[in-house]
């Protein structure tokens, strides 16, 4: 067809042993680690990402800061640190798993070139030789780290060699085993540079795509589009995939709504822990003093430990400001930098200076574009923060994802929590990890690469074990071909029936699509548009749009390969999405206050409520299941 020269791909098929789809941390982890068990042993292995590796993820801009590393910390002293954090419900034993093995991963990082801040006359030494890292705060240490994804993928890329990673190939499904349906024997995608479809088939796979992001209408719309805190492609792939390949979410109820600075969407952790930055209310107050009493009600403040309280309550805090009126919230920045520099020589100060701009230069960038475009020096003026749209992921202030198996070692862990490999779901032979894994937040990068690495070590066992097992998909490569390439198809049927392509009432645009997603999503599951409140009749109407608009899905077009991106992606967020809304709308109490609300709901209720929700989702049916799985306290208080 002129013009359109796409629309017959080449398929390629391949066999492997094992599948890493995804290239961020976690996959870098599984990378570097699955070599070091592999070795000898001729498996086939493949890493399959969207994006170019080098820059992928949510790291693609760089960090600032590993916020997970225990130097002298006792990991079950993060346990408790955690499960304060996330309102007294996480799996305890992954997160002790994370928090006994991530530091070898950050002396990796060390070791692979990137710069660690060490304390004064420490500047020599690597922390394995006993240098002192500077901590912004008890789990979190500073680094140079804008090279951080580029460093990480780069040993990735070494151990597994580049011939084994197929860049730019989006996965679209996970296809189940077509004599086990309880199993995954392959993976579907298409090349987002050449009209290609991949169908790999494979013994087990790691599935790390990362969390969701713009599933909720954003605040930065109109000419902001495209901003946000999260890396805005990652899509929800993991949790989509995964829940349709029958694979049990838990905690999808979860999300994370991050107070950042305004409009930029600049990370706080850095201010707030080693600038010592105080924020305050439009008459200067310090609202979370002036607030305290408020977590007293409704048993918000049941984990929280005199100073120490969950991210999620320290925005409640935030938000009775804004609902009152009494916003902007200001980070005062100014004060902060000056009281440094009380003790500082003037190049101190000036480095000073420079670390609060490298704090976003490094990790944030369009926070930058912000400060230079609004003529606000960090020194001289204040800032705003903003509590952001929510978003969906495991691996930071959140714990949305999948139930997986954990480890066997840790005294008093329920038998039904291990199923013999450490990261694999429910579903036999599908693993994921970082933002995959649900239950367990607070791994951030670093975690998320150990869990990584924890998981390559559980496939290769795995596929030593299943060696003479053969795969067979349950879909024929034309029906598979057919539904991957189903909105081009929409596309080249229909576009001559109106003379402008994106009026045509035969086809929605992958955009409007998404338009309508995160309307839905913000007017009734508790986006900003209602301060983050929602209740069953609302969620109710969300059920039923949200119906409807999974069937409209079918009609997206793709007008290019950059729109095939776009209507897959979009289905992935839809997927996310329902599951979202299916949680919270099980679960009959107001958990996480600050990141949501049941307005009909308004108490935090440990005695119904204290477990966790566990779903599944029947692909054929399109029917959702809930339970309630008992929490078990495995760290003492
Ligand atoms: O400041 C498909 N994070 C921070 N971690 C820290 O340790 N320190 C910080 O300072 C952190 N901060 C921070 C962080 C993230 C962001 C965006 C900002 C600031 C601005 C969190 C970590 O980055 C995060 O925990 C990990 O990266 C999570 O790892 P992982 O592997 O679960 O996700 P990923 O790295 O985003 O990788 C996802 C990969 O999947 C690919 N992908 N590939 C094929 N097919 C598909 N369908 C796919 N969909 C996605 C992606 O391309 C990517 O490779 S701060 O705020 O606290
Ligand atoms: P952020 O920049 O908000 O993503 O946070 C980075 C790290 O600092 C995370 O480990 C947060 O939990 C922690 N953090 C951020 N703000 C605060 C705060 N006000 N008090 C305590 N910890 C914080």
């Amino acid at each position: 067809m002129a013009g359109y020269e796409f629309g017959n791909p080449e398929v390629v098929e391949e066999e492997l042993d094992v599948l890493i789809i995804g290239g961020g941390m976690a996959a870098c982890g599984a990378a570097v680690e699955i070599m070091r068990w592999s070795e000898g042993l001729d498996l086939k292995i493949k890493l399959v990402d969207k994006a170019a590796m080098d820059r992928s993820g949510a790291v693609a801009q760089g960090l600032s800061a590993i916020n997970t590393y225990m130097g002298d910390n006792d990991p079950a002293d993060y346990v408790r640190m955690v499960r304060t954090d996330l309102m007294g419900i996480i799996r305890e034993d992954l997160v002790y798993d994370v928090g006994r093995h991530v530091d070898g991963s950050v002396h990796l990082f060390e070791h692979w070139g990137l710069p660690i801040w060490k304390r004064p006359g420490d500047e020599d030494k690597p922390l394995t030789g006993g240098g002192k890292p500077v901590r912004s705060g008890k789990w979190q240490i500073m680094i140079n780290g804008e090279s951080y994804k580029w460093i990480v993928a780069e040993a990735a890329k070494k151990s597994l060699g580049t011939e084994n990673i197929q860049e730019h190939v989006f996965i679209v499904k996970l296809v189940n085993d077509k004599n086990d349906p309880s199993r995954v024997a392959g993976a579907v995608g298409f090349s987002v540079r050449e009209d290609k479809v991949y169908i790999y088939k494979f013994k087990c796979c790691l599935l790390v795509c990362g969390g969701a992001v713009n599933v909720f209408r954003p605040r930065s719309v109109g000419e902001g589009q495209g901003r946000a805190w999260y890396p805005v492609w990652n899509a929800g792939s993991t949790y989509a995939m995964a829940l349709e390949a029958g694979a049990e979410g838990t905690m999808l109820e979860n999300r994370f709504v991050p107070a950042r600075f305004k409009d930029g969407y600049g990370p706080v952790g850095a201010w707030f822990l080693l600038f010592k930055a105080k924020s305050m209310n439009a008459n200067g107050e310090d609202y979370q003093a002036k607030n305290a009493h408020l977590l007293k009600e409704h048993n918000y403040g049941t984990y929280a430990q005199g100073h120490s309280m969950g991210t999620c309550l320290r925005n409640h805090l935030m938000m009775e400001e804004l609902r009152n009126g009494e916003g902007p919230i200001i980070m005062d920045t100014p004060s902060a930098l000056a009281k440094l520099a009380e003790t500082m020589t003037p190049k101190e100060i000036k480095h000073l200076e420079a670390e609060a701009w490298e704090d976003f230069l490094d990790m944030t960038i369009g926070q930058c574009g912000i400060w230079a475009g609004e003529n606000i020096e960090p020194d001289k003026e204040v800032s705003e923060l903003m509590p952001t749209e929510p978003y969906l992921l495991g691996s930071h202030a959140g714990c949305a994802g999948l139930w997986v198996s954990g480890p066997t070692d840790i005294p008093g862990v329920p038998e039904d929590w291990s199923w013999g490999y450490r990261g694999m779901t429910t579903i036999t032979g599908l693993f994921t990890a970082g933002d995959g894994v649900g239950a367990s937040g607070h791994k951030f990068s670093s975690g998320s690469f150990t869990e990584g690495r924890l998981a390559a070590k559980s496939m290769v066992k795995f596929a030593l074990d299943n060696k003479d097992w053969q795969p067979e998909l349950e879909d024929s490569v034309e029906d598979l071909l057919e539904e991957i390439y189903r909105p081009v198809r929409n596309f080249l049927e229909r576009k001559d029936y109106t003379t402008a392509i994106d009026v045509n009432p035969h086809y929605v645009t992958p955009r409007m699509l998404q338009f309508r997603l995160q309307k839905i999503m913000d007017e009734y599951v508790a986006g900003v548009s209602t301060m983050y409140q929602t209740n069953a009749k609302y969620l109710e109407i969300a059920e039923r749009k949200l119906g409807m608009l999974k069937e409209d899905s079918l009609k997206t077009r793709a007008k290019d390969l950059h729109e095939l991106l776009r209507a897959w992606e979009n289905y992935h967020r839809i997927i996310a999405a329902e599951a979202h809304m299916k949680h919270i709308q099980f679960r009959e109490e107001t958990r996480y206050p600050g990141y949501y609300y049941r307005a009909d709901y308004r108490d935090l209720d440990d005695e119904n409520w204290r477990v966790f929700v566990n779903s599944t989702y029947d692909r054929k049916t399109k029917q959702w299941s809930l339970r309630k799985v008992p929490y078990v306290q495995l760290i003492k208080d």
